[in-house]
């Protein structure tokens, strides 16, 4: 009787902590923050309910991006005292570094199948758009051009990757073939045009 009354405590407890621990309901919202003195990357509902600081490291976490499927987090982190890319799963756990230079990573962005990622690399301070594969093989510089290149943002369909450069003389905004090929400029205005995203589909 002593053993079931245990094991109906214990199932109590575990129902209570569940019952107080943060809900999840539908796609959550990433953001960084520096709430608690040095930046992280933060969780939360979308009703703004339920925030978790997934790093909690003490250097500057940045530039969150959640994976299509909402498993996984890239972003980018001082951590090793150098910029870097690192994913972890959407839970915080199992953080892996996905870069490993002198250069200046950030600003990742996943392919809508969730197998590659585009980001910024500033190798001499001339930042290009470099994809890798989710499993940090195959990084290829796709932009190859002395001006700086930043902010890509992948097209719904996959096939290609939207970004800022100013190549001409001020930002403004391309589109590239997801090789790198075929790029397209956007705008043509005289100040600065930058962050492409896509909407739809
Ligand atoms: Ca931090
Ligand atoms: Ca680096
Ligand atoms: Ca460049
Ligand atoms: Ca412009």
């Amino acid at each position: 009787m002593a053993k079931t009354n245990l094991s109906i405590t214990l199932l109590a407890i575990v129902f209570f902590l569940s019952a107080c621990g943060p809900r999840q309901v539908g796609p959550r919202v990433a953001c960084s923050s520096d709430r608690d003195g040095d930046w992280e990357i933060y969780v939360m509902n979308a009703d703004g309910s339920g925030q978790i600081n997934l790093t909690n490291e003490p250097s500057t976490d940045w530039f969150p991006a959640c994976s299509p499927d909402g498993t996984r987090i890239a972003f980018s982190s001082d951590r090793d005292g150098n910029w870097d890319i690192y994913v972890m799963t959407a839970d915080g756990s199992g953080v892996t570094r996905l870069t490993d230079n002198e250069g200046w990573d950030g600003e990742p962005s996943w392919s809508p199948d969730g197998t590659r990622i585009a980001f910024t690399f500033a190798r001499d301070g001339k930042p290009e758009i470099y994809v890798m594969n989710a499993d940090r093989s195959g990084l290829t510089n796709l932009t190859k051009d002395p001006s700086s290149d930043g902010g890509s943002s992948w097209a719904p369909d996959g096939g290609s990757i939207a970004f800022s450069s100013d190549r001409d003389g001020d930002w403004e905004i391309y589109v590239m073939n997801a090789d790198g090929g075929g790029v397209t400029r956007l705008t043509d205005a005289p100040g600065d045009d930058a962050g492409p995203t896509w909407c739809g589909k």
